[in-house]
């Protein structure tokens, strides 16, 4: 079985530019519109992260993805995303949408939590005038809301059926754990909340609800981790607003992006009229700027401007890069059947780009790629050091592995 598939969520208040991100990263055209609540049901899809292919490294003239894409050297490796409806303050009490909806993000493996970083939406997701409205705030408050949904989730489930089972339990954590599945969460994860909500010593069985409570919060922490995107960014009242997001919630914490840019740019893009390509850092006129519409050369330049010049890029390949590695502890590696031509048995050069947990094995890889090759595992080659290495070897980002057991595929 190939790794399990991680998923992102993507949350944040109505209207800061949830789909347009969406949109932007998957390129799957989805309802965008400038009020509260435009998006109801969820918008699913996938996006590519960027990344230095390992055929550059190895010299060779190219790869052949089988998923995926590999263009200019680098490789667009697919993770799966999920849009949903937008919260405002008090939602968990049943304001604007509720927070129902947020079931959809069950799934979710991290969550991209969008926040206006521009300040031209209200609270209620209003539109007003940039600079106005602060995000610090909306971001503290739609982290309640999310923690709030979580622990509504983890009542619920506690109540109908953990609080009856755990009463006799052999092994409480074993029936949190699988009560709590639907969360898409790790056993390990069950321990690192209980340890967090310092509720080690107190058996589960006599945990009040400021008990369960707090353990919900801490599970949400560490099974669907935030990051924040400031976005906008393409409004000068973003600069200041960004620098104070950092203050508050670290640097590892915010990414500034533009959506609405990057959205922009890659339709530009497929249209033939620049060449761009999600990450880069700059984009370059197929004609000369003369000949475009008036409209499409004033918003070209006001993303060289404001955009470019002053944070780099659009800041949507660096936002996936976090989530996919800080947030998620990810890395990428190739398994392949011939160490030498680094392919598989059809001559295909990379096919595969896996996306690991950090600390996954050989024999785990090998697992990964067939059940057979799992269970007779013999030993693993590192094509690109050529050297032998055991089961419990721990592989590292870009790897080329080889495989070699008893019974191939
Ligand atoms: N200037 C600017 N506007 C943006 C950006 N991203 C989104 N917008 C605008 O913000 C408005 C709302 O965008 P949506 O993507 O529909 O927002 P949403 O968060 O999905 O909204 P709901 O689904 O209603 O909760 C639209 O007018 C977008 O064009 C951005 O990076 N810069
Ligand atoms: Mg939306």
């Amino acid at each position: 079985m190939p790794p399990p598939e991680k998923i992102i969520g993507i949350v944040g208040k109505t209207n800061v530019g949830k789909s347009t991100l969406f949109s932007a990263m998957t390129m799957v055209p989805v309802k965008i519109a400038d009020h509260p609540f435009t998006t109801i049901e969820p918008n699913i899809g996938v996006t590519y992260l960027r990344k230095k292919c390992v055929h550059v490294e190895l010299n060779l003239m190219g790869c052949n993805p089988r998923s995926g894409y590999c263009v200019k050297g680098y490789r667009f490796i697919p993770v799966k995303i999920i849009d949903v409806a937008g919260l405002i303050p008090g939602a968990s009490k049943g304001r604007g949408l509720g927070n129902k909806f947020m079931d959809d993000l069950r799934q979710a493996d991290v969550l991209i939590h969008v926040v206006d970083a521009s300040g031209s939406t209200d609270l209620e997701g209003n539109k007003s005038k940039p600079g106005t409205n602060d995000p610090v705030e909306e971001a503290k408050l739609i982290i309640l809301e999310i923690n709030e949904w979580f622990k509504s989730v983890v009542l619920r489930v506690w109540s109908t059926k953990i609080a009856r089972t755990i009463v006799t339990a052999q092994n409480p954590v074993d029936i949190i754990f699988q009560n709590l599945s639907g969360l898409s969460i790790k056993r390990r994860q069950v321990l690192d909340a209980i340890n967090l909500a310092g509720l080690d010593n107190k058996h589960p069985k006599t945990w009040n609800q400021n008990d369960i409570e707090n353990f919900a919060v801490k599970l949400r922490e560490v099974s669907k981790p935030i990051i924040i995107a400031a976005n906008k960014i393409d409004y000068p009242e973003a600069i200041d607003n960004v620098k104070k997001l950092i203050e508050t919630f670290g640097e590892e914490n915010i990414v500034p992006v533009s959506a609405l840019a990057e959205l922009i740019l890659r339709k530009a893009n497929q249209a033939g009229v620049i060449d761009y390509l999600p990450g880069d850092e700059e984009f370059r006129l197929k004609s000369p700027r003369e000949t475009l519409p008036k409209d499409q050369a004033k918003v070209l330049e006001l993303i060289e401007r404001n955009v470019f010049k002053v944070f780099k890029t659009t800041g949507v390949q660096e936002l996936l890069r976090k989530t996919i590695y800080d947030k998620l502890k990810l890395i990428t590696v190739y398994p392949v059947e011939d160490e030498n031509k680094y392919t598989d048995h059809y001559g295909n050069i990379l096919p595969d780009a896996y996306l690991v947990e950090q600390g996954t094995t050989a024999r785990e890889l090998a697992y990964m790629v067939h059940t057979d090759l799992g269970n007779s595992f013999l030993y693993a080659i590192d094509a690109k050091r050529k050297r032998r290495i055991g089961e419990s070897h721990v592989l590292e980002d870009d790897d080329v592995i080889k495989i070699v057991a008893t019974k191939s595929k």
